[in-house]
């Protein structure tokens, strides 16, 4: 495969053996100015973590374990954007290396069938309403065979090698990540989020099934029905009232 084929994105690589996380790494390099692109990549994670404190598994050498910079200038509102990009980009990044169709789990999951296989944390820096930068930390069960998934996670999770029945080439994933983030993104810089939002809906796992919501103040339920043009997830209730939901756990039922 020839080289990478960004202007930006993935330029740079700050790559390591073994850290706890590569998220409080990048968050170092970008304030000392790392430029935007700037990937933190890691064979192995010792306290690799998800949102809301919740630890990510990360063994050595199996997964793709990154993190990377990004400085878009949008307001701060419109961040919970980027993750649903990312999420984008890996679900075409997939299908395009392995041929297995995943589909994105509201906000920052990546399933294939019902498990699964990559998950998306997004971090901010900012002042006042200025985005300083954004950390978007991108986990990925690369070539995990059933025996390297622990069994409280068996249940839930997945890898590309399980699913495709081939070992991934983790190189030629990480440029046409780095390729098709950048297109995707530039895109978004010039056009907004209309794009996005049209592919997010095409790979969604979420819209069209009943999930219930819970946040501090109320517990929702309801059929998610697609995304506001700002991102915001919409869910009809059975008395047709609609909602907008925000960042919050959301749980499946049946359909
Ligand atoms: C996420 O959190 O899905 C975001 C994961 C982001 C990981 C990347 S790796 C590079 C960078 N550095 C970091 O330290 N983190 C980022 P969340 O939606 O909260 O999901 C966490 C939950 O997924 C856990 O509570 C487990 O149930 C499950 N889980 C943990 N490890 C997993 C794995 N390897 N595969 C599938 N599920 C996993």
């Amino acid at each position: 495969r020839a080289g990478l084929g960004t202007y930006r994105i993935g330029q740079k690589v700050l790559a390591h053996d073994s850290v706890i996380s590569t998220q409080p790494l990048a968050h170092e390099a970008a304030s000392k100015g790392a430029p935007e692109g700037t990937l933190v990549i890691t064979e192995q994670q010792t306290g690799g973590r998800g949102r809301l404190g919740r630890p990510w598994h990360s063994p050595k050498g199996s997964g793709i374990w990154m993190s990377l910079i990004i400085r878009p200038e949008i307001p701060l509102s419109k961040t919970p954007q980027m993750t649903l990009l990312t999420a984008v980009v890996l679900a075409k990044t997939i299908w395009e290396e392995t041929g297995v169709g995943p589909k994105i789990k509201w906000p920052n999951d990546i399933f294939i069938g019902d498990k699964k296989v990559s998950g998306v944390l997004t971090e901010l820096n900012a002042e006042s309403d200025r985005v300083n930068y954004l950390v978007i930390g991108i986990g990925i069960n690369a070539n995990m065979t059933s025996e390297d998934i622990p069994p409280e996670l068996s249940a839930i999770a997945t890898s590309l090698r399980i699913e495709s029945g081939k070992p991934l080439k983790r190189i030629p994933f990480i440029q046409r990540f780095c390729e098709n983030f950048e297109a995707e993104y530039d895109h978004y810089l010039r056009e907004g989020f209309e794009r996005v939002k049209m592919e997010w809906e095409q790979h969604s796992y979420t819209i069209g099934r009943w999930i219930t919501v819970s946040t501090i103040q109320q517990t929702l339920e309801g059929k998610a029905i697609g995304l506001d043009e700002e991102g915001v997830l919409i869910l009809e209730d059975t008395t047709g009232k609609r909602h907008k939901v925000y960042s919050a756990d959301v749980n499946y039922r049946a359909n």
